[in-house]
């Protein structure tokens, strides 16, 4: 018999206002459903200083941190739960470096995004970087679905 994990990972997308804007939201989501996961909640909302200072704490005082957060405030953007076994790691590499002119071809950020000479790097998505984060994350966008 084969074992298999009791419960399946999750990871919290977000489609950034670049993204969404641009009409890029249906390409993040056909790649992530492309690659084998399961989309569990969607969600296109403007986000609360509120949501952005706790999802962006570990930046707080870094020179992007309030270029980030305006940006981040500058239109509706897409907020998703994923699931399936390593769909953090996974995601993280679709969406591929932050950097989009360093971002391999063939991913999220190398293929859709660039670098617009601004403070801060516009790059379409974020992906959770570990479990905790995933899990802290998922309770800022979908209280309803905190773990
Ligand atoms: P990640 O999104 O790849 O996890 P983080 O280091 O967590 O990257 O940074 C959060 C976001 O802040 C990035 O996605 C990008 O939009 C922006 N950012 C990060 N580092 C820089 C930088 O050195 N210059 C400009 N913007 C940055
Ligand atoms: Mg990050």
């Amino acid at each position: 018999m084969t074992e298999t994990n009791q419960t399946p990972q999750h990871s919290l997308v977000l489609v950034k206002p670049d993204g969404y804007r641009r009409g890029l939201t249906g390409e993040v989501l056909r790649r992530i459903e492309a690659k084998g996961y399961r989309l569990v909640a969607l969600s296109i909302v403007e986000a609360t200083q509120e949501q952005l200072a706790a999802h962006y704490a570990e930046h707080e005082g870094k020179p992007f941190y309030q270029p980030l957060v305006d940006f981040m405030s500058s239109g509706p953007l897409a907020a998703v739960i994923i699931e399936g076994d390593a769909c953090i790691p996974a995601f993280r590499s679709l969406a591929g470096a932050t950097d989009p002119t360093a971002a391999a071809p063939g991913t999220i950020r190398g293929d859709l995004g660039r670098d617009w000479g601004l403070k801060v790097q516009q790059n379409i998505v974020h992906g959770s970087d570990s479990p905790e984060s995933a899990a802290r994350e998922i309770s800022i966008w979908f209280p309803e679905h905190a773990e």
